[in-house]
């Protein structure tokens, strides 16, 4: 049989932040082959499944992924050999079985990542398919539609993504105008090139951070990039709320210690209510669209609270909390912490359970936002596959740099190759599903 796996192999790789990762290639009988490199993130959340690092010091200071390179081609390997690359469901469960942990500790989530994805890219490969469209036959999605993601990209970052920078760690343009996606990524990148200019006549620097987001220092306080972002979406000739919205990413669980959310570029230590208060003030103020981990990743009672505070208008965004885990998603879907998503490949560690998280947020409602990772992102772009396959309303990632503008590329290719049958989601992005 064409399709079976001949072979999966492993090898370190570099990801954006110079700390090694993996590349995964599968090859089948056929003579196809699929590739998968595995990002991981900066701030990621205590609830996020398990990224397995050698731990050995004189080695990239103990993050090297020699381990998990060993898990894949002498554990994971021959127990896949021999099995169809379109039994992706399959081969999902056999590494979940063989892993045999709540949160793939033992394997590590790389490794099971590095080859579900991988050999679902094989599979499109042996079809002669795009992987968009692999993956909607591979998981029964019944989307006739092709809805195309909006932008979302971090013009200005702080938290552990920079340094000295803000304490909110981003800052988003939300291109909503119902352009076509090069319209949309083009006015994206206009606000952002605005925004240098702006800065710089600022006197601020225009240095960039983890996601080729500007990431300057001198800022007065967590509300000034706003402001900066509004008078640089103006002067790029776009409107406000109307083409495009400004998100937020607090990245909460980063500031929040004993008790309180530490904002240290301003001397204050505010409790979750005060937290709250803020943002109803924002929200006012504002064209905020989508507000992400407002709130630290446990404080399930004030998410719940927040969300009945402002979510008619802003969209409560689960990144943390959720971690891509269809059972965090649930019990955010059934105490109506939120109403939006993000999914990120690795923080559940197979393309099957990733699915599985998608379609529970579309069939509750919920927006999905698939999204890249910080400190660790590879050239990869089937996050924009998958995002294309899922109809997902909106795709995160940064404005700048390689391993950010490559998923853009993908995605406007996409759009060419599809021609008519695009749309993008636009203004409707509650609506999607
Ligand atoms: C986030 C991400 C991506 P990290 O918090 O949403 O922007 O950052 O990958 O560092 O978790
Ligand atoms: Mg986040």
């Amino acid at each position: 049989m064409k399709s079976r796996i001949k072979s999966v192999k492993a090898r370190e790789i570099l990801s954006s932040g110079s700390d090694p990762s993996l590349e995964v290639k599968v090859s089948l009988e056929s003579g196809a082959n699929g590739f998968f490199s595995v990002p991981y993130g900066a701030s990621a959340g205590s609830h996020e499944a398990f990224v397995l690092l050698d731990g050995d010091k004189n080695r990239f200071f103990g993050k090297g992924m020699l381990k998990a390179v060993e898990n894949i081609n002498k554990k994971i390997a021959p127990k896949l050999k021999g099995m169809s690359a379109f039994n992706q469901k399959e081969i999902d469960k056999k590494m979940i079985e063989l892993d045999g942990t709540e949160n793939k500790r033992n394997l590590g989530a790389n490794a099971i990542l590095g080859v579900s994805v991988a050999v679902a890219c094989a599979a499109a490969q042996e079809k002669k398919m795009q992987l968009y469209d692999y993956i909607r036959g591979a998981f029964n999605l019944k989307i006739k539609k092709y809805v195309l993601p909006n932008p979302m990209m971090v013009a200005i970052e702080g938290g552990k993504h920079a340094d000295k920078s803000t304490d909110f760690q981003e800052y988003l343009v939300s291109p909503i105008g119902k352009g076509t996606v090069k319209e949309n990524v083009r006015c994206g990148i206009e606000v952002y090139l605005s925004l240098k200019k702006l800065l710089k006549e600022k006197g601020l620097s225009a240095n960039v951070g983890n996601e080729g987001a500007f990431a300057p220092s001198g800022l007065a306080n967590n509300e000034l990039p706003i402001a900066l972002i509004l008078e640089a979406i103006e002067k790029a000739g776009y409107k406000a709320g109307q083409e495009v919205g400004i998100s937020l990413d607090i990245a909460a669980s980063e500031i929040f210690s004993d008790g309180k959310y530490r904002l240290k570029k301003e001397g204050k230590a505010l409790s979750s209510l005060e937290m709250i208060g803020l943002f109803e003030e924002w929200a006012e103020k504002y064209p905020i669209i989508m507000l992400e981990d407002a709130l630290h990743e446990d404080d399930w009672e004030n998410w719940q609270k927040l969300n009945a505070a402002i979510g008619k208008k802003v969209a409560i965004v689960a990144d943390d909390l959720t971690t891509t885990n269809p059972k965090r998603l649930a019990k955010a879907i059934e105490t109506k912490s939120g109403s939006a998503t993000i999914i990120k490949l690795n923080q559940i560690g197979t393309l099957s359970e990733t699915l599985e998280t998608c379609l529970l947020a579309r069939k509750n409602g919920w927006i999905t936002i698939i999204s890249h990772r910080g400190g660790g992102e590879t050239n990869d772009t089937a996050m924009v596959d998958l995002a294309v396959a899922v109809n997902s309303a909106f795709i995160k990632v940064g404005p700048s740099r390689g391993e950010r503008v490559c998923k853009y590329n993908r995605l406007m290719e996409i759009e060419e190759t599809l021609g008519k049958k695009a749309e993008t989601a636009g203004k409707e992005f509650r609506k999607i599903n």
